[in-house]
């Protein structure tokens, strides 16, 4: 029963600080329409390929979700500043001006990588008109592939802020077809994006018939008019949405990105029909037992079973000034190859920069700007224990013994290092080397340039160091 109640808590987080976000944005701002039938057809052809901005993107790498169907220039013109951008289906129709190889995002950011945002299991009321992309999908599904409930009413997935409910898609149906084929047709095929980004990608749904309040009588999966017992309702539910992920990679033209989004923790679920996941709400879920430990084993195993090329996402959410938040979890990030977003709780809306996103490498000082992101370059080695260098971070995950939490985890870059302590402990690391901290604009009070051989790592902390001597000025500063 532990771990029943465990799934039913993890899913309300789940809910209140990830898909719920959306929802913000939809009340808030109505779909622009468009004339789309005006547009010429588009040409996309970046400077750059997919597979060359991807490769591009150094460390350490960032994405931002901007949750807006018609999001403002400013938004836009920040937003580009990041490697990989997810933006809402929506903005296809509503702002197409920013995407493609002409558009502004590309001209700022020609190494920049967009996904559009679309929910693979639920629609929602009111979002009707048949002028957006959602309401001319919602206008071609069958009444069939909602999902019911034993009374043969569809399913309510999520309540919304203004107290309306989304509508529950059942993905063991040919729903599974249809949604991949019109996101290829209406999205794809506009040549304006680089792939899908599918909400709630999830392992099981048994745990919503454990709602308090629940707005439904319990699922039916298969419509027989019955319960379904929870094994054979996840069962159902994971084969539904494989064959959706199936679909979207044999329907896309190949190399379009497939990426998910939902769970708290990751297996091997989706192995093979995914580029990668996002996990949502770094560490939210850690006084129920989701904690570092569980959420960055999650991360890692998804990231070994997806497919080339790779694009694995961590999201931290917190307040603008939480340095320490977010260095942990951009600390955390930099163990493996994913990409790091740091934003606000409810609808995602923020573009904020940190000293940690781009330093001028010959001064050591943090600068907003592109031409010093990826100033870490490549990794030269895996995550390993500061005090043991052959014990790798990554094998001690799968592993899952409890004692990963308790160490402290280090990676080299060509130009600086990384560390992070997920204790509850404070922990002296010396780092066999002169290291300087960064120069910081943001956070000068942690970042204050300082040469260290040794560190004292606060409790559940992170920290980016750069190499006190680099080839570019061979000299300290
Ligand atoms: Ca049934």
């Amino acid at each position: 029963m532990v771990k029943r109640t465990s799934l039913i808590v993890m899913t309300v987080i789940t809910i209140m600080i990830a898909t719920a976000a959306v929802y913000f944005t939809v009340r808030t701002t109505r779909p622009k329409t468009s004339q789309t039938s005006t547009l010429a057809p588009p040409v996309y052809s970046p400077l750059f390929n997919l597979n060359e901005r991807l490769g591009r993107h150094p460390y350490p790498r960032l994405f931002v979700q901007l949750q807006h169907y018609a999001p403002s220039e400013e938004m836009i013109n920040e937003a580009a500043n990041w490697d990989l951008l997810v933006l809402d289906a929506e903005v296809i129709l509503n702002r197409p001006e920013f995407l493609g190889s002409n558009g502004t995002i590309l001209q700022i950011n020609p190494h920049a990588v967009v996904l559009s945002y679309f929910s693979s299991s639920d629609v929602l009321p009111g979002h009707r008109e048949t002028t957006t992309i959602n309401g001319i999908f919602i206008s071609g599904l069958d009444d069939g592939w909602y999902m019911k409930d034993v009374n043969g009413s569809r399913y309510l997935l999520l309540q919304l802020p203004d107290g309306n409910w989304s509508e529950m898609l059942n993905l063991t149906t040919e729903v599974n077809f249809y949604m991949a084929d019109y996101l290829n047709k209406a999205v794809i095929s506009t040549g304006l994006t680089d792939g899908i980004f599918y909400d709630w990608v999830m392992e099981n749904i048994s745990w919503l018939n454990y709602r308090t309040n629940n707005p439904n009588a319990p699922l039916d999966i298969n419509n027989d008019g019955l319960a379904d017992l929870d094994d054979k309702l996840n069962s159902l539910w994971k084969n539904g949405t494989k064959t959706l992920l199936n679909n979207s990679r044999n329907i896309f033209p190949s190399g379009t990105l497939v990426v998910g989004n939902g769970g708290t923790i990751f297996d091997n679920t989706y192995k093979n029909v995914l580029n990668g996941r996002m996990l949502e709400g770094f560490l939210e879920g850690e006084a129920w037992g989701f904690g570092w430990l569980e959420v960055m084993r999650g991360h890692y195993l998804m990231h070994l079973v997806s497919v080339e090329p790779k694009v694995s996402l961590i999201m931290a959410n917190g307040h603008q000034n939480d340095f320490k938040k977010m260095r942990f979890a951009l600390a955390s990030t930099l163990m493996f190859d994913g990409y790091f977003c740091y934003t606000n709780y409810g609808a995602y809306q923020a573009t904020w920069w940190y000293d940690e996103y781009s330093v001028d490498i010959s001064t050591g000082a943090a600068v907003k700007s592109l031409k010093y992101k990826g100033y870490l370059g490549s990794p030269l080695s895996e995550a390993y224990n500061v005090d043991d260098r052959d014990e790798f971070l990554g094998i001690s995950l799968i592993s899952g013994e409890a004692a990963v939490e308790e160490k402290v985890w280090r990676r080299d870059f060509k130009n600086g290092i990384v560390l992070v302590n997920p204790s509850n402990s404070e922990k002296v690391v010396e780092l066999n080397g002169e290291y300087k901290k960064i120069k910081g604009i943001y956070d000068p009070f942690f970042n204050d340039g300082r040469i260290l051989s040794r560190i004292v790592l606060e409790p559940k902390s992170g920290v980016v160091l750069l190499r006190a001597w680099n080839n570019q000025t061979q000299k300290s500063f």
